[in-house]
């Protein structure tokens, strides 16, 4: 069997989706998610002028091969538009191994270890009641577990907080809007929402927060603490984490399960935190931490730690990404929890998927590979838009993180 031609697909029913499809001698194709929000078309050159000319020719079943092939050959190692680009190439492949066995991926990588993947919603407000009232329409549905994140008070917006009450969607601007940013403010609100939250929606319920790396260590190391009473299922980015040792002062500081890497690219960017055991929950996610080979070995790794996954899961991660996630989350041991915010019906029309959501878990998909498409003839008629995420200030003009 050999690759006979891949193309690289950008779409924007939305939001922008860049997806590549292999094609194989034999008819067979396989499709991967090459998503890396608000620099789509680095990873559209990469594929393009640099990996697409390597496949031409290989053999679609040698995986492993093909993955050391773009990953050593390269000689310039990690870095996101790199591995998201290899990430998409090895979805394509798995889809076409699993198409050509007649088997769903998930059996390829051992078979299930579970009956479904236990997924979080995300229940944002601009204030504490309203993010409640969404909580509870989470928890109707069947929703285990759920993220909260309110507005702060005095600031006029601020991430994970969206317009619209059920889809989120931060990368809305032609040029980065910019957001100003108390930390103050913030650690004032969160364990009131939390209070609040923990009395309204009982114990049973898992609750989450994404501080999206406002914090330093030790103010990290506050809000664990003043989190603890409400035991909250994790505490995600709660500091930048390209110094890993940052994560030693939080652990000094708090029992608060710490989540942490939905922009790591690589095991190499969580081996210090995993090995010190200075987190719980891993967050990489197939598409842009080098595909579901990649991701097999880091969850191989952290296991041996007793850190479990916990796969970013936001909507600029493509319907593709979620799909071969969910093919990965059924057949690792230590699997933690899935995040899943819901694409919208443009989106979802687009990508044909057989996952769905059931109580509180989705179901992966049976069908022979991934189980998922891309209806090129729509995609084509949602021309690529640029869209930025935000950028966020402190109230005297210093540049932060967003
Ligand atoms: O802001 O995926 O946990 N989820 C998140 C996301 C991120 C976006 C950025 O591309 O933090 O909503
Ligand atoms: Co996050």
């Amino acid at each position: 069997m050999k690759i006979i031609s891949a193309k690289v697909i950008v779409t924007c029913p939305g939001r922008n989706f860049v997806t590549l499809k292999i094609e194989t001698d034999e008819g067979v194709y396989g499709v991967g998610d090459a998503t890396l929000n608000g620099r789509e078309l680095a990873v559209v050159a990469y594929l393009e002028e640099h990996v697409i000319p390597c496949l031409i020719g290989r053999d679609p079943h040698q995986i492993e091969d093909i993955w050391q092939y773009l990953y050593r050959g390269a000689y310039w190692r990690r870095g996101p538009v790199t591995m998201t680009s290899i990430a998409a190439v090895d979805m394509c492949l798995w889809d076409i191994k699993g198409k050509v066995a007649g088997l769903p991926v998930y059996q390829l990588l051992g078979g299930k270890c579970r009956t479904g993947v236990m997924v979080y919603g995300h229940a944002n407000g601009t204030s504490i009641e309203d993010t409640i009232e969404v909580a509870q329409t989470y928890k109707a549905m069947g929703y285990k577990a759920i993220r909260l994140q309110c507005g702060v008070p005095g600031l006029a917006s601020t991430y994970g907080v969206s317009k619209d009450k059920m889809f989120y969607e931060p990368a809305d601007a032609d040029l980065p809007t910019e957001n100003i940013w108390s930390t103050e403010a913030y650690l004032r609100v969160v364990p009131e929402l939390f209070k609040a939250a923990r009395a309204a929606l009982g114990e049973e319920v898992h609750l989450l927060h994404d501080v999206h790396h406002r914090l330093t260590p030790i103010e990290a190391g506050r809000l664990g603490k003043d989190l603890e009473p409400y035991r909250p299922f994790w505490m995600e980015d709660a500091v930048v984490a390209e110094n890993q040792d940052n994560f030693k002062l939080i652990r000094q500081h708090t029992t608060t399960p710490i989540a942490v890497g939905e922009i790591f690219s690589s095991l190499w960017d969580a081996k210090d935190l995993i090995q010190n055991q200075l987190i719980d929950y891993i967050r990489a996610t197939v598409v842009h931490a080098g595909g579901i080979s990649h991701l097999k070995k880091l969850a191989a790794f952290a296991d041996i730690y007793n850190v479990r996954t916990g796969c970013h899961g936001a909507t600029d991660l493509s319907p593709i990404c979620m799909a071969a996630a969910l093919h990965f989350d059924v057949s690792i041991p230590n699997f933690g929890l899935q995040e899943y915010m819901r694409h919208t019906e443009e989106t979802d029309a687009v990508f044909p998927h057989g996952y769905s959501f059931d109580d509180g878990y989705l179901r992966v998909p049976e069908a022979p590979g991934l189980g998922v498409d891309i209806d090129e003839d729509l995609a084509a008629k949602y021309p690529y838009k640029r869209a930025y995420l935000p950028v966020n200030r402190l109230q005297d003009g210093t540049l932060f993180n967003w």
